[in-house]
């Protein structure tokens, strides 16, 4: 028969490992964007904002806008906030009435890839 002490002390270091590892769900989700996710915005914005549930990896994290018939309409310009690292934004071209496509791929300091995308429509 093993050790019982033995046993019970490896069932406990165990244990504390699981406990101390990062929280399931700890990722930047999107938590909103300007202009709104699905939004119609009468007035055509010139700066895309995404707020994120976490502090982004500014290397690793990018967002692209594009238009009905795929064109890139964001100018490359994508940052994270040097303010405040749960915001990434880029600058947009001047937009014509209609539907974009926002594609966001990001990876929080915690180091886990989220990704996503959400349309706005621009109607004066
Ligand atoms: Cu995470």
């Amino acid at each position: 028969m093993p050790n019982l002490r033995v046993l019970s002390g490896a069932t406990l270091l165990l244990g504390l490992s699981w406990t101390s590892a990062p929280p399931a769900g700890a990722h930047a989700f999107l938590d909103h964007a300007v202009p709104r996710v699905g939004s119609t915005v009468s007035a055509a914005p010139s700066e895309l904002v995404l707020a994120f549930t976490q502090e982004l990896e500014p290397a690793f994290s990018t967002v692209e806008v594009l238009n009905e018939q795929g064109a890139k309409v964001d100018k490359g310009d994508v940052q994270v906030d040097p303010h405040d690292g749960t915001l990434l934004r880029v600058s947009l071209n001047p937009l014509a009435p209609g539907t974009y496509k926002v594609i966001w791929r990001v990876v929080s300091v915690d180091t886990h890839p989220t990704e996503g995308d959400f349309t706005f429509h621009v109607a004066p």
